[in-house]
């Protein structure tokens, strides 16, 4: 059995031979070829004529080559002159871009070259229809490669003019054309500092994006990243303008979202339909699974993702999404309808470190006023002068004048985690002829509380209470009462702020320091107070 394989091996020997002495050929054969003229690109000069832009690529050591034609190289254009100022020196390598030379618009110009005897030439041609020389951005992002979530990272984007690629031109390109975007973030506005005064960025310049921002944590790791472009005209290559960074980010990814609701119209009457939008807003610095946003509204049945709303997909930090339901109003319900809604995350198999973290702005309540029977006549307009008159334009001369408002908070100044409390917001004008208009009391509800109650005529959202008080005749006074649970978590010392505003740009503000005390020991549940 081993007598064809010896033969086999017998006829491979020359074969392998003849291989090798091939091989051996082969770089005298590769170099059998020209140094290799070539054209970049053209660009019209404004007075009929184009400007090319020609190179090489010298295979060789250092060549000169001389204009003309002999038995031995050729180096000139046609049509003539056959000198354009070509090189005569040809240095090892590529050399996009070395000389110009212009000719008329709608006419062409050849350059010939050959440096060996007896080999084809190799030519260049420049036409009308050559591409134009065009300028070239490039696109560079940095930024941190670790970070905590929910701190604050910093990223530069680098938009540098590159220059226009195969030619010595040193146009600038307008700043004002120039558009570059952040993926999730939009446009950018680059940093003044970096805006040349002219608004022309040269060759060479660079335009700096200097972007801030919370670490996000998606699966433990952030990408940032970034595109820029000519919003007018083209480039180059648009290959090299994107890029993006990656950080890795650690720590806890808190989540916490916020709901409101807000009814169609305050009041309404029997037979008229109520639309309440319900928007529930990721306040976190993560971004949330929508799919896991839980939205409990016992009075709302029909509750519905509005139109056009994802019902799946991540949620951005700051992003809204909207939900609403009608009510159609019967005359059993004449009085006043409260709505209370409420926003959760997760379900119960979710880990405690990954629901929402901030209950304050979890609740919200809206009120409808349904008016039955004889319709309530129109408060008449405030008596000319007053507070609450506008500055109109033409309006002979009448003044906005603010009235002194005084707004207070008072409650406890202890408190115990889980326990039940309330505070005490005074509005008050204190002017002694103004009336106060448009007045409207806002209290914000500190972290680690929630309201157990909202006040008539009073919208929750965001964590943010806001009663329209409406008139304050000179001297009056509003008290409102609200009860407020302390979170069984509450860890942090809180301030309970009030902000009283009214037309005529007058405002004032009040608050209450009060002091946490956190429950030690095991969590109680059903907490009474
Ligand atoms: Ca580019
Ligand atoms: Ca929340």
């Amino acid at each position: 059995m081993s007598h064809p394989r010896r033969r086999i091996s017998r006829r491979a020997l020359p074969l392998i031979a003849a291989a090798g002495a091939a091989a051996l050929c082969v770089p005298a054969v590769a170099t059998a070829t020209s140094i290799k003229p070539s054209v970049e690109c053209v660009i019209p000069d404004g007075s009929g004529n184009l400007v090319a832009y020609f190179g090489y690529d010298n295979p060789y050591g250092t060549t000169n080559v001389a204009v003309g034609s002999t038995d031995v190289h050729t180096n000139y254009f046609t049509p003539g002159p056959e000198d354009r100022g070509q090189p005569t020196r040809f240095l090892p390598g590529k050399h996009p871009g070395v000389f110009k030379t212009a000719f008329p618009e709608n006419t062409s110009i050849t350059w010939h070259l050959v440096n060996i005897t007896g080999i084809p030439e190799h030519t260049a041609t420049a036409s009308s229809s050559t591409k134009r020389c065009l300028p070239n951005l490039v696109l560079d992002i940095t930024g941190p490669a670790t970070g905590t979530a929910g701190q604050e990272g910093t990223w530069v984007v680098t938009v540098t003019h590159g220059g226009w690629p195969g030619s010595d031109i040193d146009a600038p390109v307008p700043v004002s054309k120039i558009e570059t975007t952040l993926a999730g973030r939009g446009v950018l506005v680059p940093d003044a500092a970096s805006v040349p005064a002219d608004g022309q960025l040269k060759p060479g310049q660079a335009l700096t994006y200097t972007v801030k921002g919370p670490f996000v944590c998606v699966n433990g790791r952030m990408v940032q990243s970034a595109t820029t472009k000519l919003t007018e005209g083209q480039e180059t290559t648009t290959s090299d303008n994107s890029d993006s960074t990656p950080t890795t980010v650690t720590g806890t990814c808190t989540v916490d979202l916020g709901i409101g609701v807000t009814p169609s119209a305050p009041t309404a009457t029997p037979g008229e339909t109520v639309t309440w939008t319900v928007p529930v807003t990721n306040a976190g610095p993560t971004p949330v699974e929508i799919g896991d946003i839980r939205v409990v509204a016992p009075g709302l049945p029909n509750l519905t993702p509005a139109p056009g709303m994802p019902t799946s997909g991540p949620l951005a930090p700051g992003a809204t999404i909207t939900f609403i339901a009608t009510t159609p109003i019967t005359p059993a319900q004449c009085g006043t309808i409260t709505n209370v809604v409420r926003v959760g995350y997760g379900t119960d198999a979710t880990p405690e470190n990954q629901r929402d973290t901030n209950p304050a702005n979890d609740v919200a309540i809206g009120t409808v006023q349904v008016i039955c029977g004889a319709p309530t006549p129109t408060p008449p307009p405030p008596p000319a002068g007053s507070g609450g008159t506008p500055l109109t334009p033409g309006g002979g001369g009448a003044q906005c004048v603010a009235p002194r408002l005084f707004t207070t908070v008072s409650g406890p100044q202890r408190v115990v985690a889980g326990q039940l409390t309330g505070v005490t917001l005074v509005a008050r004008n204190r002017s002694g002829r103004v009336a106060a208009t448009s007045t409207r009391l806002r209290y914000t509800v500190p972290a680690g509380f929630s309201l157990t109650s909202v006040p008539e005529g009073a919208s929750l959202r965001n964590g943010l209470l806001t009663l329209e008080v409406g008139k304050l005749a000179p001297g009056a006074t509003r008290t409102v009462r609200l009860g407020l649970r302390v979170n069984r978590t509450a860890v942090r010392d809180v301030n309970h702020r009030a902000r009283l505003t009214a037309a005529c740009s007058a405002s004032a503000t009040g608050a209450l320091a009060t002091q946490v005390t956190p429950i030690g020991g095991p969590l109680q549940p059903n907490v009474t107070g």
